[in-house]
């Protein structure tokens, strides 16, 4: 096929279906405002005119790029504020930006179809083109009322999550937050004591229910005036194929790993039959969901102590280290970013520090979930986190620094190409480099004493990497398979919660540990659903960040098995991840992903070749044991 008709083809594809996109890292597009004034001044042109010329379409793209620069800085800066200080006022004043942006968008995408049989358009404008018809996962109606409604229930979403708390069975105890109802989950191994917390947590998700059917009702409108069958449709179009293309794709990754992940869960499930007995934790049955370590059983690495291989290795706990030696969280997030320019990557802009958000505030409410931003689209780097001296968040702040390089490696692009390859790379980045924070490493920095010894040392090392990495996969992909289902109808709002747990036990091998109803709404207590941010980026992120790992482990000139490399202090490493970053979202990602690994392909085969010892030991373990559930 000649460029032209190529160029052409990607779009036709564009307009066809309308993708999505959201913004980075964990900030999401809902889009800025076009007041007219802003409107691209295409937009005024009269409905019959004659075919646009190159030149148009090109002038188009750039216009569009600067004014959602001008408009996406207002929406994050409002955004920001709202998320570092709930309040009626600043959730309005970010609905009224938000506003502002999807009118903006509903007009931009529509006369960028006047561009789509342009013949001859440079590759560059095609892209931008299609990547603006992707930029929001929260398309709005074009009507005027329904976009308001839309705005103002995505910001109260986000508020009811931030803001939630329990105060006891009677509403008269001392309310805990999330960070104090996660606490319990992960610690205690008191059975009655984690239901509790678990169920708490999920008072809070109730009164989301009628709100989150509204949205769904509206984005899906929105999608479908911009040529979506559904908002799912829109979302599963960011990535260089087809939706079901995609979801083939997902499924496929999902095969290859799903032999590891039913491994992983029988062995599991046996320790924690021991620990609670048999008559609460039966074989062959789905686990009770809050005995897991994690309020959504999305990570097990709380519980590690439960399943340790090995009693009498030398300890893996980082957490105690971190506390004895008082790390705050201000230590922590320097300690991420010299992992980072031991690579040769450049250091953070001192602002990062002026206006990150670290711990959490004591005289408010915010949005404790971590992200990070790029307020100004123009190296104005944050991250937003509730930092606690642990392991846990010491992987989060890699995670969310991941996204920080990105940002600060992509700033001089256009804006619609400040993207990752896709969104599961941007996802990817900072847990790629986590896998280098080996043993040595720690020690290296003072955080282990001893380093584990031989195979029982190198089994249960395995062990607590994949009470993370592994336990997480299915949880990665059912939660859009949810959404995907509710934005095409084929999940009514009247099964909501029973569809959540049908995926839940399908996918994950878990139960509710209590009867649920649909006076429930489950999928609430999760903060993507309540702030409407795309998940199954995070099931891609679990892959590719060892086929990265990989790659990097080879410029580096590592020689042995995949569970051996660090890449710490490799500047040849470095530079690969540099090349890619400096990319963004301006080519396609397997261009992207074959600069980095020589393949153009999204492949578990190096995460199960990191875990290939693990999961030799866990076919031993589960003989005789009923695995499945
Ligand atoms: O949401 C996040 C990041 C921000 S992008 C903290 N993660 C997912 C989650 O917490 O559910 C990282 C891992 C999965
Ligand atoms: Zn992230």
């Amino acid at each position: 096929m000649n460029r032209t008709s190529h160029v052409k083809q990607i779009l036709r594809a564009a307009l066809a279906v309308v993708p999505l996109a959201a913004l980075p890292g964990c900030t999401h597009g809902a889009g800025a405002k076009a007041e007219e004034a802003s409107t691209p001044s295409a937009a005024a042109q009269p409905v019959a005119e004659p075919q646009p010329t190159t030149e148009e379409a090109r002038q188009f793209a750039a216009r569009v790029n600067e004014d959602l620069k001008r408009l996406w800085t207002r929406q994050a800066t409002a955004e920001w504020i709202k998320s570092t200080y709930i309040t009626d006022d600043t959730e309005r004043n970010a609905a009224v930006v938000n506003e502002e942006v999807m009118a903006y968008l509903n007009q931009a995408i529509t006369q960028a179809a006047r561009f789509k049989d342009v013949e001859g358009l440079d590759a560059d404008s095609a892209r931008m083109l299609h990547l603006l018809r992707i930029s929001s996962a929260l398309p709005a109606p074009s009507d005027a009322e329904k976009r308001a409604e839309l705005a103002t229930i995505a910001a109260k979403l986000e508020g009811l999550y931030g803001k939630g708390k329990y105060c006891g069975k009677d509403g008269k105890a001392p309310c805990k937050d999330l960070g104090q109802l996660s606490d319990t989950i992960a610690k205690s191994r008191d059975y009655d004591e984690l239901l509790e917390a678990w169920n708490g947590w999920r008072t809070v998700s109730q009164p989301m229910r009628p709100l989150y059917q509204r949205l769904v009702e509206l984005s899906n409108e929105g999608a479908k005036e911009i040529g979506f069958s559904d908002l799912g449709s829109l979302w599963r179009s960011g990535y260089d194929m087809t939706p079901a293309e995609f979801e083939q794709e997902s499924q496929r990754l999902w095969t290859q790993v799903k032999p590891l992940y039913d491994e992983l869960h029988c062995y599991v499930r046996a320790r924690l039959a021991k620990q609670y007995g048999e008559d609460k934790v039966p074989a062959g049955k789905p686990i009770p969901a809050h005995l897991l370590g994690n309020m959504w059983a999305q990570e097990w690495n709380n519980i590690y102590s439960l399943v340790e291989p090995y009693k009498g290795q030398p300890s893996l706990d980082v957490d105690a280290a971190l506390q004895r030696q008082k790390y705050d969280s201000l230590r922590m997030v320097k300690l991420g970013e010299s992992f980072f320019t031991s690579l040769g990557l450049k250091p953070l802009p001192e602002t990062f520090f002026e206006r990150s958000q670290f711990t959490k505030p004591r005289d408010r409410d915010v949005v404790c979930h971590a992200s990070a931003w790029d307020v100004t689209y123009d190296n104005d780097v944050r991250i937003k986190m509730c930092i606690k001296p642990t392991e846990e968040e010491l992987v989060t702040i890699h995670h969310e620094l991941g996204h920080i390089y990105y940002y600060q490696y992509y700033h001089t692009l256009p804006v619609l190409f400040q993207q990752g390859a896709h969104d599961g790379f941007h996802e990817a980045i900072g847990d790629a480099l986590t896998l280098s924070i080996t043993p040595s490493y720690l020690k290296q920095v003072g955080l282990l004493s001893e380093l584990p010894k031989g195979e029982k040392g190198l089994i249960n090392l395995q062990m607590k990497d994949a009470m993370e990495k592994v336990a997480f996969l299915p949880f990665g992909l059912l939660i859009d398979q949810w959404r995907w289902d509710v934005f095409s109808g084929k999940v009514s709002p009247e099964n909501y919660n029973q569809a959540w747990w049908a995926l839940r036990e399908k996918y994950q091998g878990i139960r509710p540990p209590v009867e649920r109803t649909e006076q429930d709404f489950d999928p609430g207590a999760k903060y993507h659903i309540p702030s409407n941010v795309p998940y199954t980026r995070y099931f891609l992120a679990r892959i590719l960040q060892f086929q990265f790992h990989k790659a990097l482990c080879e410029a580096s000139g590592h020689q042995g098995p995949l569970h051996e490399c660090s890449i710490y202090g490799n500047k040849e490493a470095g530079q690969k991840l540099q090349a890619m970053l400096e990319l963004g979202s301006s080519k396609p990602w397997p261009e992207a992903l074959e600069a980095l690994t020589g393949q153009r392909q999204m492949d578990a085969t190096p995460m199960l070749e990191y875990f290939s010892p693990l999961r030799t030991w866990l076919r031993e373990q589960n003989k005789g044991q009923t695995c499945g559930w």
